[in-house]
């Protein structure tokens, strides 16, 4: 929102959109304009606030740089787009099947849900789980008040001060995530499970050999997951994943929608459907195709189809397109051969070397598991640090012969640290690359069935859950590792979609990387060298390809030598895939970069407060009166930070998206 707006408009939340007030399933009928003013006058003045304001700036420069760039267009670029894009409905019209019938699951208010499965006097009343700073979901009845997974607890109060908090616990997720997983697959062996309470599933064989249809099959799976856990879940059967997805919410909670595999059915379904139901499109990308082209409608995608050739890069185009047209995943994705795996811990910042060692046994051992579950041995150790100043270092190892012990590994992983003390730290992670891996290059655990194994490129498919770890150690891993994005199913290779972007949409190279920069650095004010703050306990077990990861993240040495990467910050491979969990979004899908950034924010926010007491609580007496000194040294040097104005009765926004150690 532009500043000047706000002084004239006797209104001024009602230009103030934050991914609170988009609403989820449940918040139809809610105040959405309470909603907005609520969230627009607690976080008034605040960093985020601040940082809001740069966004709609931004995003509203970029709509005055492509309506320029729509008025320069003559008759002859437009037609000479139209044929283009022609030719790329086309060719994307032919590569429509509805041979196969998808179904995506979803559970209910998922972490709420079992949470009231635990305490059953929750049912009925308006809870979420989560804290003051950051709320993971609220049940259906909260969301009555406009309360929603993201948003921070004591705005939730504000909107519902007699909404009930309930700590996550996700152990009891993990556990009953099994316990649906379990269901389904008995309808297919092979499931894409996208998140802890989301899946798809190729039903096309269920149907066939019961000869019963989707609905039924649906219909039949879902009170199988209820009997096995009690809780219902909510389902959408389609010809594709892309709108499997969007049916699964049509009908929430308890419920299921069925899109027949039928191109009359699908073109009439998409010709009313908002945009903004599609996963992918988010809202800025939303604005943009609104404000420039006054497109509401996936129909309309289509019908505008040249100007979006004209001005979007390629790829954007034609995911543009392939949603206009109904597309989207069908295929059954191939296993993928894995090059590398990584552990690491987030934590308050320290010197303590006692505290690193103890991390780097922790780390080391978790790794070591890994790999000898997966059966692989490993040549290439890699240690990543990020200092208290967030700086990213990577030191890098490659040995003579192969390791897998924790043992071996420490040893080498303590020698890389040692050359970097002393140094004060918030982060320590081990990644082991160059495996020993079978020459075929699929996994030596083909029990694997999540999506995290079946990336492919050009798929724009998310994996994320990996069931090796659903016994996961720390709670967060469950969560980090369980966010999916389906919608880009039909996004083709994205690498170089940043040229596209300057060759199309007239943004010169400065601003193209700009547009990177403010990605990253929306996400809680601080520099956009800081993103990977936001990272916390990560434990992946990453496939992505060694030369895709050229900017960033751990580089493999070829020999033992070491590198610092200060553009750590670029959290986007090859500008397009999510360092974090590998979620892949061209740079022009901005908003859902950010909202993809605010996910990962409120894991960290979350699981920084729990692991800080943790750390607190574990620490010798004598680390802890230690770490209290230093704290309050550190204040002492420093002015009070400002925060958002504060009436006593909230706690100021900013208190949550600046980094503190305010648990110690
Ligand atoms: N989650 C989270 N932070 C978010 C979004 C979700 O921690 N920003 C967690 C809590 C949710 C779970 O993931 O319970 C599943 O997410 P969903 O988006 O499926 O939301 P729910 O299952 O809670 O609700 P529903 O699917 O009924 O809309
Ligand atoms: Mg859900």
């Amino acid at each position: 929102m532009a500043k000047s707006e706000e002084t004239s408009s006797p209104r001024p939340w009602e230009s103030y959109h934050t991914v609170y007030t988009n609403a989820k399933a449940g918040m139809d009928g809610v105040d959405k304009e309470k909603v907005q003013r609520v969230v627009y006058e607690m976080s008034k003045g605040s960093k985020y606030f601040e940082n809001e304001e740069r966004k709609e700036a931004y995003m509203k420069q970029k709509i005055e740089n492509m309506r320029a760039q729509l008025a320069k267009l003559k008759a002859t670029d437009l037609s000479h787009y139209q044929r283009v894009a022609d030719k790329k409905i086309a060719e994307l019209e032919a590569t429509r099947d509805l041979s196969r019938t998808w179904l995506h699951v979803d559970m209910d208010a998922f972490y709420a849900a079992v949470e009231t499965l635990s305490n059953p006097s929750l049912k009925g009343r308006p809870m979420a789980v989560g804290g003051m700073s950051m709320i993971s979901t609220a049940n259906y009845e909260a969301r009555k008040f406009g309360i929603r997974a993201a948003m921070p607890g004591f705005i939730a109060c504000k909107l519902c001060p007699e909404l009930i908090f309930v700590p996550t616990d996700f152990k009891k997720y993990t556990y009953y995530s099994d316990l649906t997983r379990k269901v389904f697959q008995e309808y297919d062996h092979n499931f894409m499970a996208a998140s802890l309470d989301e899946a798809y599933l190729d039903i096309t064989n269920v149907c066939k050999e019961r000869d019963i249809t989707g609905g039924e099959v649906t219909e039949e799976l879902r009170q199988n997951v209820y009997k096995a856990t009690g809780l219902t879940c909510s389902a959408g059967v389609a010809p594709n994943r892309l709108l499997a997805k969007v049916c699964s919410d049509i009908n929430k909670p308890n419920g299921q929608f069925l899109l027949p595999n039928d191109r009359a059915a699908i073109m009439t379904f998409i010709s009313s459907l908002p945009i903004r139901k599609i996963g992918g499109i988010g809202k800025v990308t939303e604005h943009i195709l609104r404000d420039v082209f006054e497109i509401k409608t996936c129909e309309d995608l289509l019908q505008k189809s040249s100007f979006l050739c004209a001005l979007f890069s390629p790829s954007s185009a034609d995911f543009f397109m392939s949603v206009g047209l109904g597309l989207g995943g069908t295929d059954a994705p191939q296993v993928r051969s894995r090059k590398s795996m990584s552990s690491e811990r987030t934590f308050s910042a320290t010197k303590d070397e006692t505290f690193f060692h103890q991390k780097l046994v922790e780390l080391a051992e978790m790794l070591s598991a890994d790999m000898e579950k997966a059966g692989l041995h490993g040549r290439t150790l890699t240690l990543k640090l990020k200092t208290a100043s967030f700086e990213v270092k990577t030191r890098a190892l490659t040995l003579q012969s192969y390791i897998q012990s924790s043992k071996d590994i420490l040893k080498h992983a303590s020698k890389l640290l040692k050359s970097e003390l002393p140094v004060s730290l918030r982060l320590i992670g081990l990644r082991m690359s160059h495996f020993n891996e079978d020459k075929d290059g699929t996994l030596s655990d083909p029990t694997q069935r999540t999506l995290l194994n079946y990336i492919k490129p050009g798929d724009g498919n998310m994996k994320l859950v990996d069931e090796e770890h659903s016994d996961v150690k720390d709670d967060s891993e469950s969560h980090y590792n369980s966010y999916i994005d389906p919608s880009l199913d039909h996004l083709p290779e994205l690498s170089n979609n940043s040229e596209h972007l300057v060759e199309h949409s007239g943004l010169d190279d400065h601003e193209c990387k700009y547009q990177i920069n403010e990605n990253t650095q929306v996400e809680n004010s601080v520099k956009s060298s800081e993103f990977d703050a936001h990272v916390t306990e990560t434990h992946s077990l990453e496939r992505r390809s060694q030369d895709q990861l050229t900017m960033i993240d751990f580089s493999d040495n070829e020999t033992g030598s070491s590198s610092s990467y200060h553009k750590e910050a670029l959290i986007w491979l090859e500008d397009y895939k999510c360092s974090l969990c590998g979620v892949e979004l061209p740079p022009s899908f901005l908003e859902e970069r950010q909202e993809h950034s605010d996910f990962h924010l409120a894991e960290k926010l979350q699981v920084e407060e729990e692991e800080s007491r943790h750390i607190y609580k574990n620490l010798p007496l004598k680390n802890r009166m230690r770490q209290k000194e230093a704290a309050v040294g550190q204040s002492k040097g420093k002015k009070k930070p400002k925060h958002s104005p504060s009436n006593g009765k909230h706690i100021p926004i900013d208190a949550f998206f600046t980094k503190t150690n305010h648990n110690l």
